[in-house]
């Protein structure tokens, strides 16, 4: 039988007062060995996504220019069962259950590859693109590499899990550091961050209100990939991404409408 992953109370508590954890032992070394060997063969457009509609299609560009027309590749759990198998993944899901469930839906994934040279997404809060009710967003995001202050990790606002969602958003104007196109929260007081660097293979789950942003990769040589995916308590209402019907309940119940995992013979109540 598998081991279930067991959260510590200090570890609840720390995520509970300052909005992110970071929890190694959920990867395992094979599958880290995976996300990197598939990850770069993304990039070097080595899968075939024939399948996938035409904007995400290759054509045979390079790697650089590949990265980026692909800064990430969302919603790829959709076209490739490898997405699928690391958005379910069970141990991930024993610290979800514990954190935002017990009843969980998966609602988002995004794989990115971040070469250098790449910019980062300026301070944001994921509740507000992706709204749930009640409010129980949540990130999941595991490095691929070894994730630091040179090649443009995470940084948090630790505590802003307790604050509002900013309504003061507009474009960032430091387009050297931050992707253009992306939305920004104005004002934050960046003496409070702190970095979230993180080794391959650790997971780091993050408040759908944790202020968050990224850097642009200052490294000469080397990729901060990382996947991540986002989820919610299955019994919250949305209307994001086509609603309730659109998202995969990966723990337990709800009496809400709800899709199930595409490849992968999946139980969201597995027996113990
Ligand atoms: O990985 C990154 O650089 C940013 C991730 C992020 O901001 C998010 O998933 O909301």
């Amino acid at each position: 039988m598998r081991e279930k992953y067991q959260v510590s109370i200090e570890q609840r508590r720390f995520f509970g007062q300052n909005g992110y954890l970071r929890v190694a032992d959920l990867i395992n070394e094979e599958e880290l060995a995976e996300l990197d060997r598939h990850s770069m063969d993304l990039a070097c457009n080595k899968i075939d996504l024939s399948h996938v509609d035409a904007q995400h299609q290759t054509d045979g560009t390079t790697p650089q220019e590949m990265e980026d027309k692909y800064f990430r590749f969302i919603q790829f759990h959709k076209h490739l069962e490898i997405h699928e198998r690391f958005l379910l993944h069970a141990r991930v899901l024993d610290v979800l259950e514990v954190l935002i469930g017990p009843d969980v839906m998966a609602m988002q994934s995004m794989l990115f590859l971040k070469p250098p040279g790449q910019p980062g997404q300026a301070y944001h809060q994921d509740s507000h693109y992706i709204k749930t009710a009640p409010d129980t967003l949540c990130g999941a995001w595991i490095a691929i590499d070894d994730a630091d202050e040179e090649n443009g990790c995470m940084g948090f606002i630790p505590g802003s899990n307790h604050e509002p969602i900013y309504k003061d958003i507009e474009q960032p104007e430091n387009t050297e550091d931050f992707k253009e196109g992306l939305t920004e929260v104005q004002g934050v007081d960046n003496d409070r961050e702190i970095l979230g660097s993180a080794k391959a293979g650790e997971v780091v789950f993050f408040h759908g209100h944790l202020l968050h942003r990224s850097r642009r990769n200052e490294s000469k040589d080397r990729f901060r990939r990382a996947y991540v995916c986002h989820y919610a308590n299955a019994r919250a209402y949305t209307e994001w991404g086509g609603g309730n019907a659109e998202q995969i309940l990966v723990r337990g119940r709800t009496h809400l409408p709800y899709t199930k995992p595409k490849f992968i013979d999946f139980e969201p109540d597995p027996v113990e």
